[in-house]
């Protein structure tokens, strides 16, 4: 997300001018791992938080498989996944999340669950989540910056979680917030966002069977730089959305204040969903630059047309079926 009112080849420079610093970099790490014993590249691994995710046991394939998205959706390396990120309770650029997140604390975790339903509560995560099976799930992800990725998630679907908890019948919406605490998360010692970090969704758009609660990626626990130890993932939605290291979910009847929307309401509504059609204000929505896709002849990402409802129409178009998107954006 950009803050400032910045020109529009900003988002080109600060998007792709890291990007391929990292793959790099990249290229660097492998040529070292080639060459040298795994002893010497022992510390390195020990200190990076993006090695430092334990295997999941016993995740479920579902039918969202990276086969099943095809050739043109391939899953973008771990790499890129996690070294190129937006939390910016660890700082604003897109280098900072991987680099800082190190000082986020996720063991034990506890989620508090208020509002109206008939389980409120203090839940602990392996509460909250372990009790349910886990999940893969391969989706496409789209920022609001223009660009994408595809992430395996490990998860569980949100509609599981929901349903234990309950909801009564003033149960509208559904919203979640992120942790505070500027010693672990050094990014809320400025006033950036108004912390909490905050989302929610539709009821409807909650239970739909796409919306995950992630707890990893790539068959791991969830790195720190991408929401430890729990977050959203609602894939037809601009990544904002998806909010990342969740202690809050409260139900109301009344639709909850969003960060991005609180922060910047005529760039970023409630809504949020991918929309080729209707453009950012300050930049087009129709295309989009997968991190690790095909490179043009200057190195630069190509880009790549954005899919309306960044390719899940099928599951989600009915929910919005009576809406103006461009009104309810
Ligand atoms: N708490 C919190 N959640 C957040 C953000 C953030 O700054 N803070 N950034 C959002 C944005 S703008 C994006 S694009 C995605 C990025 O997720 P990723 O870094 O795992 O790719 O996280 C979203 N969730
Ligand atoms: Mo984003």
């Amino acid at each position: 997300m950009l803050i400032r009112t910045p020109r529009k080849s900003d988002v080109l420079s600060s998007e792709i001018t890291p990007h391929s610093v990292f793959l790099r970099r990249r290229e660097f790490l492998r040529a070292a791992s080639a060459t040298s014993a795994t002893a010497a590249l022992g510390p390195f691994m020990l200190s990076d938080p993006a090695f430092a995710g334990a295997k999941l046991p016993n995740v479920k394939k579902t039918k969202w498989t990276a086969e099943s998205l095809g050739e043109n959706d391939k899953p973008t390396p771990y790499e890129d996944v996690t070294s190129y990120n937006n939390f910016y309770e660890f700082g604003t650029g897109k280098g900072d999340p991987k680099r800082k997140a190190g000082s986020l604390k996720t063991k034990p975790w506890t989620v508090v669950v208020d509002g109206h339903c008939e389980n409120p509560g203090r839940y602990d995560f392996d509460d909250l989540i372990k009790v349910h099976a886990l999940e893969e799930r391969v989706y496409r992800f789209r920022c609001v910056e223009a660009w994408s990725m595809v992430i395996p998630w490990v998860g569980v679907p949100l509609a599981d979680i929901i349903k234990r908890m309950g909801p009564t019948a003033d149960a509208k919406y559904v919203s979640f917030e992120t942790l505070v605490d500027p010693e672990q998360m050094p990014g809320q010692k400025f006033a950036i966002l108004k912390w909490p970090y905050r989302e929610g969704l539709r009821m409807d758009e909650a239970m739909n069977p796409l919306t995950l609660m992630a707890v990893g990626l790539y068959g791991e626990e969830m790195p720190n730089q991408n929401g430890a130890p729990i977050r959203l993932v609602t894939p037809w939605k601009y990544g904002f959305k998806s909010i990342k290291s969740i202690v809050r979910i409260s139900f109301t009847d009344k639709q909850p204040p969003t960060s991005w929307n609180l922060s910047a309401p005529r760039e970023y509504g409630f809504y949020s969903n991918v929309n080729p059609l209707v453009n950012h204000p300050r930049w087009s929505q129709a295309k989009e630059r997968r991190l690790g896709g095909p490179t043009n002849v200057f190195g630069f990402v190509q880009k790549r047309p954005t899919l309306m409802f960044n390719g899940y129409e099928e599951e989600v178009a009915a929910m919005y079926k009576d809406m103006d998107l461009a009104r309810y954006y």
